[in-house]
């Protein structure tokens, strides 16, 4: 059986970390393609030679022409710019918004059988984007957010009761950024809701409160560390395990950014909620009753991706269209 392809549009600091978890993972060939020449190839060689070390089977190559990608199973985005000093963010929109009909038509014509996974920020509005320019089916193409702000969260808070992080399960619903919503009543340390932790003494709500927000501002808090650029490790991680599921058609439950057409009480829109992925793509929406805070806090979260959306769209009015 021929192994499977996996392209990674965008050959940076995730698209490398992607290829290296790719390759250890065996879940297929690995092709990165980027616009600037010499550095697919480059990072594909380097990465190859892990492969002798390491002791895994997989072809890596670059590529700067959309070809390098034809036939792939799952292409994972993370091309564009990130915000400069003084760059606004409707300038990035529009830079990314350009990056991501590019990359759309290059799916369309070479790959569009794949299951697409978008990283590019401003995230709920780029796969939005993104969905539109290559005229995929809705359920072939998600954005990954929500798998890395709940590692966040799961992190956080195994740090914060001494437990493994492997007993921590995390919720987080909305856009990704300051809107995200953590859902602590679905959160549990082996199957405890956080809620009934606070009642036994394990932490206190003040001390979850301030959990919270470090989780929604994990990748500022990142940034300011690094200084040069954004996380990358976690955030290829998270775009990995969307990937294996897709491929091995695990039937996972992870949050991600899927497009909505009622579920929710939402139309037209991706934001971050649990969805089934397997063989099919994005299989179904896992749709769970909120209460009144929890449905004002989403549908917040909503309200700053529609204001994104409706932005791209007087950017260029060609994306309201379609492919
Ligand atoms: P970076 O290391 O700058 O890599 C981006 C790559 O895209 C560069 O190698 C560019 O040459 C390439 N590129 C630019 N324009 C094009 C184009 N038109 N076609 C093909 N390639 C192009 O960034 P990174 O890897 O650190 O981050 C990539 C993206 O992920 C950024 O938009 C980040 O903001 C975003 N990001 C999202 C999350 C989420 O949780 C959603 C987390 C972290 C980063």
């Amino acid at each position: 059986m021929a192994r499977k392809k996996i392209a990674l549009i965008g050959g940076g600091q995730i698209g490398g970390t992607l290829a290296l978890l790719a390759g250890l993972k065996e879940l297929g060939d690995v092709v990165i393609f980027d616009i600037a020449e010499g550095l697919p190839q480059g990072k594909a060689l380097d990465l190859a030679e892990t492969s002798p070390v390491e002791g895994y089977n997989a072809a890596l190559s670059g590529a700067n022409d959309y070809k390098g990608i034809k036939g792939a199973d799952v292409v994972i985005v993370t091309a564009g710019v990130p915000r400069k000093p003084g760059m606004s963010r409707d300038d990035l929109l529009g830079i990314n918004l350009k990056v991501m009909a590019q990359v759309g038509e290059g799916i369309a014509k070479y790959a569009p059988n794949a299951f697409v996974i978008c990283i590019t920020n401003p995230l709920d509005a780029m796969v939005w984007a993104l969905r539109q320019f290559s005229g995929l089916p809705h359920n072939k193409v998600v954005g990954m957010a929500g798998v890395l702000d709940s590692a966040r969260f799961r992190y956080f808070l195994a740090e914060e009761f001494k437990v493994s992080v492997e007993d921590v399960t995390a919720f987080v619903l909305g856009g990704h950024g300051d809107t995200m919503v953590p859902l602590p009543r679905y959160s549990t340390v082996a199957g405890i809701p956080l809620p009934d932790l606070v009642k036994m003494g394990w932490t206190t709500k003040e001390k979850l409160d301030q959990i919270i927000q470090r989780t929604r501002d994990g990748g500022a808090e990142i940034v300011s560390l690094l200084k040069t650029g954004s996380a990358f490790y976690a955030p290829a991680a998270s775009g990995i395990q969307m990937a294996e599921a897709y491929l091995k058609d695990q039937k996972r439950v992870l949050p991600c950014a899927a497009y909505l057409d009622g579920e929710y009480g939402q139309k037209d829109i991706y934001v971050g909620v649990p969805v089934v992925i397997g063989e099919g793509g994005v299989e179904r929406i896992v749709e769970i009753e909120l209460n009144a805070a929890e449905k004002k806090a989403f549908q917040k979260s909503v309200d700053s991706v529609v204001g994104l959306i409706d932005a791209c769209k007087k950017i260029d009015p060609s994306v309201a269209k379609g492919a």
